[in-house]
C-alpha cells in the first residue's frame, strides 16, 4: 500500500516523549513493503538518490499496532501507530475509507 499521509511523531523508541520542535505534522508519501514503512517526500522515494532519506525515515511494523486515534480530536481521519520498541506516531488519512485501510494493512500485513 502507498499514498501520502500526514505524520506527527509522539514518542521516540522506549517511550521517551519526542522533543519539542520535533512533534509537527509533516507530509509524506509512504510505502508499506515487507513490514517495514517507508517515509519519503514524493513518489521517487525509492530512486538512488534518496536511500539515506528512505533508511532514515523508515519504521519497523513487526509487532506494532494501529488503532484509531478517537482521542485526537484536532484533526480527522487520524490512527495511532504504536511499534515493538514503543515509539508512537499519529498519522492522517485522507478520508474514514483510507484511514481503514492504512489501519487494516498494518495490523494485518
Ligand atoms: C508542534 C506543532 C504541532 C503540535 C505540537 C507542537 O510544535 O505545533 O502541530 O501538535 O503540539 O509541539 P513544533 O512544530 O515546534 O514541533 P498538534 O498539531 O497536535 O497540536 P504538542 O507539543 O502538544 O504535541
Amino acid at each position: 500500500k502507498k499514498g501520502y499521509v500526514m505524520r506527527k511523531c509522539c514518542m521516540e523508541a522506549n517511550g521517551k516523549k519526542t522533543a519539542r520542535g520535533k512533534r509537527s505534522w509533516k507530509m509524506y508519501y509512504c510505502t508499506l513493503r515487507d513490514l517495514i514503512l517507508y517515509l519519503h517526500k514524493d513518489d521517487s522515494g525509492f530512486r538512488k538518490s534518496q536511500i539515506s532519506d528512505s533508511i532514515h525515515n523508515a519504521i519497523h511494523i513487526h509487532h506494532g499496532l494501529a488503532t484509531k486515534a478517537t482521542d485526537y480530536t484536532k484533526k480527522q481521519h487520524v490512527f495511532r501507530l504504536v511499534t515493538a520498541d514503543q515509539a508512537e506516531y499519529l498519522f492522517q488519512t485522507s478520508d474514514s475509507k483510507e484511514l481503514d485501510s492504512w489501519i487494516n494493512t498494518i495490523n494485518f500485513v
